[in-house]
């Protein structure tokens, strides 16, 4: 089949944004008077959680603690947006080495240019905001973010999603990913994956990707997203660079 579309995970993917979640989440906790406060390592070990209201969920049943309501758990994950969006907007997160490039490519080369994310829609705005100068929807032809779907990753569902409002086939597409559970997510939903750890992710296992590099500025990644067919690109590449 040939390459019709390239689908970006976003948190750790196009950009190391993890610890100004991290950082977002404590001021949320701080600002709600929650004594709760996750350091680097808390935080390494509760992303195996994708979700950030699924995360705290996680960190109540860790500690043993009196779950928040409903809507007290929406109210603190709100303006833990807020506290992230605001931090994405200083410019202090700049995009991976290599995504720019190879959205620039994809464009060259006719290619759909996809999100498939966990994470809440205002943060790939403000993502976008920061780095391009521009709206999500004026970088991406199309967006699959957070909780438009039930299950999250390692779940398919975000790029079942994200392939049906591109109308292409999962072997017409490419997919990048940092996390073992972005790589699980697309991997299941039939898409080749190219894996790119990150600084939260380095530690977990990315053996189901097709192609696992330090970053997307890595040639292995243009030679082999390149090629037209699809098909040479998946029987030809190597699992790991
Ligand atoms: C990463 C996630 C998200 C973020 C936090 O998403 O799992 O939950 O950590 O964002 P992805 P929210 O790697 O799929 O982009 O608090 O908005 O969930
Ligand atoms: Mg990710």
């Amino acid at each position: 089949m040939t390459l019709k579309a390239l689908i970006f995970d976003v948190d750790g993917t196009l950009a190391e944004t993890e610890e100004l979640h991290r950082e977002s989440f404590n001021a949320a906790f701080a600002e709600a008077g929650l004594a709760w406060v996750w350091d680097r390592d808390d935080y390494r070990r509760l992303l195996a959680v994708t979700g950030g209201k699924e995360r705290v969920r996680a960190f109540e049943s860790e500690r043993g603690l009196n779950p928040l309501g409903e809507d007290a758990l929406r109210a603190l994950h709100s303006h833990k947006t807020m506290f992230f969006t605001e931090g994405m907007a200083t410019g202090r997160v700049p995009l991976r080495p290599g995504v720019e490039e190879l959205m620039l490519r994809g464009r060259e080369r006719g290619l759909a240019l996809a999100v498939a994310t966990t994470t809440s829609r205002p943060n790939v705005d403000a993502l976008c905001r920061a780095t391009w100068g521009r709206k999500a929807a004026e970088v991406f032809d199309v967006i699959a973010a957070g909780d438009e779907v039930a299950a999250k990753k390692p779940a398919p569902d975000i790029y079942v999603l994200a392939l049906a409002r591109l109308g292409v086939d999962a072997g017409e597409t490419l997919a990048f990913e940092d996390s073992e559970a972005g790589v699980a997510a697309a991997h299941r939903a039939g898409l080749s994956v190219v894996a790119a750890p990150s600084v939260y992710t380095c530690h977990q296992d990315l053996s189901l990707a097709d192609l696992i590099v330090a970053d997307l500025a890595d040639p292995a990644v243009m030679a082999a997203f390149t090629r037209r067919s699809l098909r040479s690109y998946s029987e030809s590449i190597d699992r790991t660079v």
